[in-house]
């Protein structure tokens, strides 16, 4: 690990600011892209677009005990989008819920570390997601459950267009503009490549942000550039502007970010990462890191 990084791990409690969770971001890819190569399975593509996201999340913005996973006061993140786990298993695992060692242990017989997140088995995990689209709902139940039990806890929820597909997804959306919890936020990872092909060969959304206003939604006034972290910043200040809820924030992003020959590409959303496209891609993320932390 390179020094700028170690020494901001040193103190992951702190509120990071955007040049410092770009550097974060950064490392992340280095680590997830590293585990995923090193255990031959995974899903890179979907983890590397949403890095700045989870990132600023959890380094920036959630107010989290990391000695107490179920703090009931705690925000909570669904990452609707599952196969994105090594995301979130290296960011909790870096922020402190969990040794990083672990992380070798991605996807084997009996780890804490499923292909997809299990609240069961890892501190940090708010909801065991994989199948795509329960997300919303779910993230709605805690939203109404803060409401009814008087906390301010924030809701997140992280979906791709993948969830967006699912009529379930739909239901939770017109739900959640009957009745309207505070604190509760829908962000879109919204790269437009899914698993075998882009999000108009298999199934447009149209206009997303007319989509959801239509339903009753507080939709963000442009989409933010969710791999940049002071634009994921600026839709912080966007939530926190008004008291109109739900809340939806969309992030147009790249599948595959990092990598040359990933982004943008299907085939690299859950493709084993061979021998030969790890030691190309590995010095673009590392050049990219070092880029990050001389201006920190
Ligand atoms: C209900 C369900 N159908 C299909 C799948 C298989 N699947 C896993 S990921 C994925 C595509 C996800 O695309 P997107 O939501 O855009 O994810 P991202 O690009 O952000 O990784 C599909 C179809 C699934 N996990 N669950």
């Amino acid at each position: 690990m390179n020094t700028g990084v170690t020494q901001l791990l040193s103190d992951p409690e702190r509120k990071f600011n955007a040049k410092e969770l770009a550097a974060l971001a950064a490392y992340f890819r280095v680590v997830m892209f590293d585990t995923l190569h090193d255990r031959g399975t995974g899903h890179w593509g979907g983890a590397a677009s949403s890095a700045e996201l989870t990132t600023s999340l959890y380094f920036n913005r959630m107010n989290i005990k990391t000695d107490e996973s179920k703090w009931e006061d705690r925000d909570r993140l669904i990452l609707s989008k599952g196969h994105a786990s090594m995301n979130l298993y290296t960011i909790l695992a870096n922020r402190g819920f969990f040794p990083t060692e672990e992380l070798a242990t991605f996807r084997k017989l009996d780890s804490r570390l499923q292909g997809h997140p299990c609240m069961k088995k890892l501190p940090g995990v708010d909801m065991s997601t994989g199948a795509l689209g329960h997300g919303i709902s779910i993230g709605l139940g805690m939203a109404m459950a803060a409401k009814v039990t008087n906390r301010s806890f924030w809701t997140y929820v992280l979906v791709g267009e993948g969830c967006l597909n699912e009529g379930q997804s739909w239901e939770a959306i017109m739900s959640a503009a009957k009745f309207k919890p505070k604190n509760f936020v829908l962000m879109v990872d919204y790269n437009k490549v899914q698993l075998d092909g882009t999000e108009e060969e298999i199934m447009p959304l149209g206009s997303l942000s007319d989509k959801l206003k239509s339903f009753g939604w507080n939709v963000c006034p442009h989409a933010y550039d969710g791999n940049n972290t002071e634009d994921v910043l600026s839709s912080y200040d966007w939530m926190d502007q008004d008291d109109v809820w739900p809340k939806a924030v969309i992030y147009d992003t790249i599948k595959g970010k990092g990598i040359s020959f990933t982004e943008g590409k299907s085939s690299w959303h859950g493709a084993v990462i061979d021998d030969d496209s790890y030691a190309k891609g590995i010095v673009e993320l590392k050049k990219d890191l070092q880029n990050k932390e001389a201006v920190l």
